[in-house]
């Protein structure tokens, strides 16, 4: 008997691109899904770790039916949060991934009806490796919104605080997060951020 998880995910990988001229859709490709524990490990034990992936690669992990770009209907109105390791040489970055494939799959980035957290992300970038957590809002009432303004806030920290502890970040140094919107008019992920923890 297989144990079931809350929710079924979906895993997607970025490919490297050769460089100019590069398309977003193109390079990002659906691997595979499953809602069990036994299938999350049979799939994890197969795929190359995050520290062998060639740089601009991005594991996604997310909930099956959403894509992971902001376009997606469950990402437009909502935001990530992200922090950058850039001592790539000094962690052990498929120890942290991991912890963050289990917190998401196991539920434990939010408190049940928070309905928040919509996947996690890793890029392999030359400077860095950065993992990302992507929410449902940017901590407002928005369109459909059962929270005041306070509330989503609340919760949007709550999430940030225990990702942070996920990924074993310092107290003294700070996640980010950024709406999409922003993420997407600045050409770059990397604009100023708007909260921090
Ligand atoms: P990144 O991989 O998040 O960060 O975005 P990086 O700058 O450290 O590499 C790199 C680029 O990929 C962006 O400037 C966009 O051109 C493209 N890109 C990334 N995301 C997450 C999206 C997305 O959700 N939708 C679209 N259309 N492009 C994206």
């Amino acid at each position: 008997v297989k144990h079931p998880l809350q929710h079924k995910w979906t895993l997607w990988f970025t490919k490297p691109g050769s460089g100019k001229g590069d398309n977003w859709n193109e390079l990002l490709k659906e691997v595979i899904s499953f809602d069990s524990v036994e299938d999350f490990w049979g799939i994890y034990n197969n795929i190359t770790p995050t520290s062998q992936l060639a740089l601009k690669s991005d594991y996604h992990l997310f909930k099956t039916n959403v894509r992971p770009e902001w376009e997606d209907p469950q990402n437009k109105h909502g935001g990530r949060w992200s922090y950058s390791f850039k001592e790539r040489k000094s962690i052990d970055i498929d120890s942290i991934w991991l912890q963050v494939l289990l917190a998401a799959i196991g539920e434990t980035l939010e408190d049940e009806g928070d309905n928040e957290v919509m996947g996690v992300v890793v890029n392999v970038r030359r400077a860095f490796f950065r993992i990302g957590l992507w929410t449902r809002t940017v901590g407002k009432s928005g369109p459909g919104g059962q929270r005041t303004n306070e509330e989503g806030k609340a919760v949007l920290m709550k999430i940030g605080a225990r990702f942070k502890e996920v990924l074993g970040v310092p107290a003294e140094e700070q996640v980010d997060f950024m709406g999409h919107t922003d993420s997407a008019h600045s050409g770059s992920t990397r604009a100023k951020a708007k909260i921090t923890i």
